[in-house]
């Protein structure tokens, strides 16, 4: 072999400082294309990637090998969305390496945390759905299991926010514009998608009924494949991304006609596919390209995972005990019809047991109750679109409403709520009802939202099936958001309880007896003091604003939604600039109140709130009879990169919900791992967050789920009575509608005035506003004791242990999908 080559290939291998060093030198030359002198930050960061990235490939290798010799059940995680973020810096800690590269590149001349910022982020998800992928890939190439991500490479990720004169504008987000280092591309890799077309019954060779699916539109799915590792390195996963690509033979006949530029167009209509990600959290709009996404990389994923079980088996009676399939949320339910497909249409299976084997093979987790985010499409667009998976429901239906009639006896309500269709008005697949009954497991995200999945969206369902629901709280990775995001407190409780809560979050518990050792409270609050000028600095970069490091950092970072109630802390904060500006002699405690999130483009209220916030915060901010004691900030473009930042930094967490609408929230965890505080709701995994840190160590407000219920219910609440005995929420209000914020357009805020009033204020925001203004003087006058605030912030964090998403994939991994590690086997080191 060629000498040089030789030894570029074990410095491919290399992990020590040098041997990095001379990778990145020759992969900026030969890859990257530049010289030293030459070289930009990006370049660099190509440079880098490129090179940690040969250090995991022959691992990666080593994982997928042992998977297929031992032919092990693999579990397949189907999402629409996987909200990843960077990945340098993950790379590196969990491959264990970030010192070595922090030297390499020192000798370099260069700054590690320099590099890491030219990274964009993969921002292929909205919020808390596409985190939790992202989280639950990082937990199961951790804990060994083996587990496939299947989702679409979005060419644009979630939009940039912007402000423009505090309105938020969207811009493209192109965070594949300067190429991907961390994907493989897999050209081979290539099935066929179809559209439209028409069902043709036909009869088989044994003379029985059957159908295909014929003049349909092709598309083609390609693989791009980006490793993921788990924490160690040992075991590194797959994420398996699709992009649409046009066939090869795309409208020949335009080319004869001469009509070349209109084949071309064609071929880009058609790539349209996997262009952009929708950026609706929690609301479907019925598009038909968004149910064509849903279809496409659900069908690709299907054709590759029966294509790894064939390697293997000769028919399908065991696919069950081979794969596992879980379909996060309805987006990819769609599935259900095309197994049913391929196996009876394709494969010559029969109904029977193509339906036995899907049911086994698929599981479902619901993540809201909200109505409008129920997917149901139009039985119109569907025949259009899907002919034969629609023929195949229809199937589904009438075999399981026939077995049903005998057991709802006369009940007509019941039968036409179990249905797959929703008759009423123009008729509708409801996917929901589709995912429940092709499934063996289906699981709500919090133990308080799946005990409302039995009672509200799928009473009857779980009245049909009383085993099929059951709850898997969510987690969230402890890598990512506290090895990774808060280096100062990983590295004082590490060298406390040693590093072992890194992989096994449990152990983080033995910090408890330290929340009375008033040296490592010092510690402690030291480490958050540093995070929070990080903040500072970033709010100061961001926003112009200057915040003071020692203010109570008040935060609320989440997606832009009425039921999350942004609207009842704003109000919260100008009742306290009021208190403030009337009590100028009082010595307040000085709060800064940190909002962060993106409003969907369509949702107008949303975008409204928004510029009330920024136009508060103006007011707020530049009044000086405030004496700096209360700043209000709202950052621009809050994505994982900005979390990151945000999470470790701050002290009171809000999490404050009309309670029986956050079907879990994970912002929850990471705030209170990171030594927050939580002011919230009994809602969604706040309730679980209670019992582990404690009644004393959380702020709980408001009205109870069931409360809610039966206010909503007795229709006797009203909102303008609740205005007129509270002076301070009048006064805010007032504040509002008469332009005190907003001398430009006073009656820009009508709307949200008239959803609080006429409109019988459906979130409760001035149901919930005096406890909620009780619970902020609490954690206020708590603060003033910051021995007393260290202490319950340490108990926060010694108490999140088990909301690590190693946890709750470990209980998917047993209780849903009967998913066992392997260890990968790694063959012996060639000599070199
Ligand atoms: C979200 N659901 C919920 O709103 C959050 O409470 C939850 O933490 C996450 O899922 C993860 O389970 C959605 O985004 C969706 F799309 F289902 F509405």
């Amino acid at each position: 072999m060629d000498a040089r080559y030789k030894s570029r290939e074990i410095e491919r291998r290399s992990l020590d400082v040098d041997g990095l060093k001379r990778s990145f030198l020759e992969w900026l030359v030969y890859s990257v294309g530049k010289d030293a002198r030459a070289a930009t930050r990006r370049d660099w960061f190509h440079t880098v990637a490129l090179a940690v990235r040969d250090r995991l490939v022959d691992r990666w290798m080593d994982t997928t090998r042992t998977y297929y010799q031992q032919d092990a059940k693999r579990v397949y995680y189907l999402s629409l969305e996987f909200l990843i973020g960077r990945l340098l810096t993950n790379s590196l800690a969990n491959l264990g390496i970030t010192d070595q590269c922090r030297q390499a590149l020192d000798r370099i001349g260069l700054n590690l945390d320099d590099v890491v910022e030219a990274e964009p982020d993969a921002a292929l998800g909205n919020g808390g759905l596409g985190r939790l992928a992202a989280c639950f890939l990082d937990s199961m190439a951790t804990e060994a299991l083996p587990g496939y991500g299947y989702g679409i490479r979005y060419e644009f990720g979630l939009f940039e926010q912007r402000f423009e004169h505090g309105w938020q504008v969207e811009y493209p987000e192109q965070w594949l514009q300067f190429g991907n280092p961390w994907e493989f591309p897999r050209p081979e890799v290539l099935y066929p998608v179809q559209f439209y077309g028409r069902v043709e019954e036909f009869r088989d060779s044994v003379g029985e009924r059957a159908y295909r699916w014929v003049d349909a539109e092709r598309v083609l799915a390609m693989a791009y494949d980006t490793p993921v590792v788990g924490y160690g390195g040992d075991t590194i996963n797959t994420l398996r991304l699709w992009s649409a690509r046009a066939t090869r033979d795309f409208n020949f006949g335009h080319f004869n006609d001469g009509a070349y530029m209109k084949a071309v167009e064609q071929k880009v209509l058609t790539e349209n596919l996997s262009r952009v990600l929708y950026p609706n959290d929690a609301t479907e709009g019925g598009k038909e390209l968004r149910l064509k996404q849903e279809y496409f990389f659900t069908s690709a994923s299907l054709q590759d995972i029966l294509r790894r079980y064939l390697q293997h088996h000769s028919n399908f009676d065991s696919l069950p005990d081979k794969a596992a399939i879980q379909l996060n949320d309805t987006h990819p339910a769609i599935g259900i019809a095309e197994l049913m497909r391929l196996l009876v249409d394709q494969h010559g299976v029969t109904w029977d047991k193509a339906w036995d084997i899907t049911r086994a093979t698929f599981s479902y987790t619901n993540h809201t109750l909200l109505p409008e985010a129920l997917e149901a499409w139009p039985v119109r667009m569907m025949e259009r679109v899907l002919p034969r998976h629609m023929q195949i429901i229809y199937e589904i239906n009438a075999k399981f409403l026939n077995r049903s009639k005998a057991r709802a006896a006369g009940d007509n309500g019941r039968l036409s709520r179990l249905s797959l269709i929703d008759e009423r008005g123009d008729r509708r697949v409801r996917m929901g009802n589709l995912a429940f009954l092709g499934s063996h497991k289906v699981n709500g995200v919090s133990a308080l939202h799946t005990e409302l999945m039995k009672q509200t969206v799928f009473a009857d369902f779980h009245a049909e099936f009383p085993e099929r629901i059951n709850n898997k709280t969510n987690g969230i990775t402890p890598r990512r958001w506290l090895h990774q995001a808060n280096q100062p407190l990983a590295a004082l409780i590490t060298s406390r309880i040693g590093n072992g809560w890194i992989k096994d979050l449990s152990q983080i518990k033995a910090l408890a007896e330290k929340a009375d050792d008033l040296v490592f409270r010092e510690e402690f609050r030291r480490a958050k003091r540093k995070n929070k000028k990080r903040l500072a600095a970033y709010i100061a970069r961001q926003t112009g604003v200057d915040v003071q490091v020692d203010s109570l950092f008040d935060v609320q970072v989440k997606r832009m939604h009425e039921y999350k109630r942004q609207l009842l802390n704003i109000l919260q904060a100008i009742a306290l600039y009021n208190e403030m500006r009337d009590n100028p002699t009082v010595s307040w405690v000085p709060v800064t109140k940190i909002f962060a999130g993106k409003a969907a483009p369509s949702y107008h209220m949303a975008k409204l709130i928004i510029k009330l916030i920024n136009d508060v915060a103006k007011v707020v901010n530049h009044d000086p009879s405030v004496h700096d004691n209360l700043k209000i900030v709202l950052l621009p473009n809050y994505n994982v990169t900005a979390a990151e930042i945000i999470m470790p930094a701050a002290d009171l967490s809000e999490q404050i919900s009309t309670a029986g609408m956050e079907a879990s929230g994970t912002g929850n965890m990471k705030l209170a791992l990171n030594g927050a505080l939580t002011i919230g709701t009994l809602d969604g995994a706040n309730v679980e967050i209670r019992e582990h840190v404690g009644d004393d160590n959380i702020f709980i407000f408001g009205l109870t789920a069931e409360e809610v219920n039966d206010l909503r219910a007795s229709g006797g609440f009203n909102p303008r009575d609740v205005i007129a005995s509270n002076p301070s929420l009048k006064r805010a209000l007032d504040m509002i509608s008469t332009g005190v914020f907003s001398p430009d357009d006073p009656h820009r805020y009508h709307p949200i005035l008239q959803a609080l009033t006429d409109g019988g204020d459906h979130f409760l925001v001035t149901a919930d506003f005096s406890d909620y203004c009780q619970a902020q003087q609490a954690a206020m006058d708590l603060y003033r004791d910051q021995e007393e605030w260290t202490r319950k912030a340490i108990l926060n964090t010694a108490n999140m242990g088990w909301f690590s998403s190693d946890r709750t994939i470990m209980e998917y991994a047993t209780e849903i999908w009967d998913v066992h590690p392997v260890k990968p086997e790694h063959p012996a080191e060639t000599e070199t």
